[in-house]
């Protein structure tokens, strides 16, 4: 069911495995791709367009679901009660994995975590494959010939929902703060998907997580059957950062990286470092391999990336933090004096949790997309925000009241696909938005 990034990768390894597939997809086929088109004729593969019917369905020995599609869909319920097993990327690939696997999740910092992990270990001479949520699906992986040493995934909760007896040697659970519950319904439910990363794990695995984060630190005494490991600021952390030093203490033996003039150099950076940089020792990098590393490596864009400064105003793009707990996240790097940009399409997200942080930090509250009145209507008590028709009325409004010190930061908590075709898109709309009024200002300034 659904025939996007991981669908494909789904119908190609399940072709090479000999299986006979069938595709049910909510788009019509005309509206495929007309490479996927001409796959699926080539192939010979039925196809059902325009919705999933259980007639359709009930010609299956099993189903293989898109992340994006919901478990609890009432079809899949009766699928199910037909006794025709629902399985996701990781079930169906669980059984024939015999690399070692680091697996990332966490509400914020996947991305880059998982990155610096396969970074971290591929400088110490191991052949990777980096995958999951961050673009190429784990059913990938397996068409290919060549094996590797270690899979590094970042997995989404929609991924794990469906994860059957998949069990990574390494379990990294970064933090647990409300997102997507349009889709899960309520945050026990989102902490329940998070939490099966660890569920098939024995005495032999590892699970780090984070002490700082008030949902981890609950779980970490529900992990019995595996050996746990944590990252964040407290004392008793293997991982502990402080300042812009992390420092990380295993079998007795201490080692220190310095993050000083990195891009890693901020609160979030620390932590997420710290989860990364404890996976990679417990994987055996050595010490030189991982500073050089910490040294070197560049988050991936749309994060709290610097975009220019002009007349002592800074421009930061956040446009990935789709969630409150981001824009917190992003509202701590600066110590107040925030013009920020935000909104978007709602995932269902109570944004009075923003208040404290609205009221120490951000001077203006800028608003675009269909959550515009939801957010100005939560922190009415602390600010009153304005309007902007698109990003570009949002960067002039938000020039025209800047003064020297300030920052302008887009922090949408919000997914983007009311106004743009994904956050990356976002992003680089506000990016070029800022260039070009700099331009602009600096040539009328001339
Ligand atoms: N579709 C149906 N029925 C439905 C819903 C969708 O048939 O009810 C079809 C759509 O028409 C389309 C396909 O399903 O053909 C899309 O499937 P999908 O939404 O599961 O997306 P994929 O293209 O398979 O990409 C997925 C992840 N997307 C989601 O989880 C929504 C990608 O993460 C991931 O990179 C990719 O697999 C490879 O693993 C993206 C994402 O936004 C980046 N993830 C969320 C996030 O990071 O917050 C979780």
């Amino acid at each position: 069911m659904g025939l996007g990034v991981s669908g494909r990768a789904a119908v190609r390894y399940l072709l090479a495995s000999d299986v006979q597939v069938f595709v049910s997809d909510s788009r019509e086929f005309t509206e495929l791709p007309l490479s996927d088109q001409e796959y699926l004729l080539e192939n010979d593969v039925a196809f059902e367009g325009g919705g999933h019917s259980r007639d359709f369905l009930l010609q299956g020995d099993f189903i293989v679901i898109s992340p994006g599609i919901a478990t609890d869909l009432p079809l899949l319920v009766e699928m199910r009660g037909q006794n025709i097993p629902v399985l996701g990327e990781l079930a169906l690939a669980a059984p024939q994995l015999s690399e070692q696997v680091v697996a990332v999740t966490g509400t914020n910092g996947k991305t880059t975590v998982t990155a610096l992990i396969g970074e971290l270990l591929a400088a110490s001479g191991k052949k990777v494959f980096v995958g999951g949520n961050i673009g190429t699906p784990l059913l990938d992986y397996l068409c290919r010939e060549e094996r590797v040493d270690v899979l590094v995934l970042e997995l989404s909760s929609f991924q794990l929902e469906s994860a059957g007896n998949f069990r990574p040697d390494i379990g990294v659970l970064l933090n647990i703060t409300p997102d997507h519950l349009d889709r899960h319904g309520s945050m026990v439910a989102y902490a329940a998907a998070k939490m099966k990363l660890f569920a098939h794990q024995e005495k032999q695995d590892k699970a780090i997580l984070c002490s700082d984060d008030p949902m981890c630190r609950q779980i970490m005494p529900l992990l019995t059957e595996q050996k746990v490991f944590s990252f964040g600021t407290q004392s008793d952390c293997e991982a502990k950062g402080e300042g812009s030093e992390l420092i990380i203490t295993l079998d007795g033996e201490k080692q220190s990286y310095s993050l000083a003039g990195t891009q890693l150099a901020s609160h979030t950076g620390l932590l997420n470092s710290g989860a990364a940089v404890l996976a990679a020792t417990l994987l055996g990098c050595a010490p030189e391999e991982i500073q050089k590393t910490l040294n070197r490596f560049a988050p991936a864009a749309h994060r709290l990336q610097r975009v220019t400064d002009w007349h002592g105003v800074e421009y930061y793009d956040d446009s990935k933090a789709t969630n409150t707990g981001a824009v917190l996240s992003a509202l701590a790097s600066f110590a107040g004096n925030v013009i920020l940009i935000a909104g978007g399409r709602d995932k269902g997200e109570e944004y009075s949790v923003l208040t404290q942080a609205v009221r120490e930090k951000v001077k203006e509250l800028i608003l675009i997309g269909e959550s515009a009145d939801s957010i100005a209507d939560a922190l009415r008590d602390v600010i009153c925000a304005r309007r902007a028709g698109s990003m570009e009325e949002a960067v002039a409004m938000a020039a025209e009241v800047t003064e020297p010190g300030d920052v302008v930061l887009l922090s949408p908590a919000c997914a983007s696909f009311d106004m743009f075709d994904n956050y990356g898109h976002r992003g680089e709309v506000f990016c070029r938005a800022v260039l070009d009024l700099k331009k602009r200002l600096g040539e009328k300034a001339a």
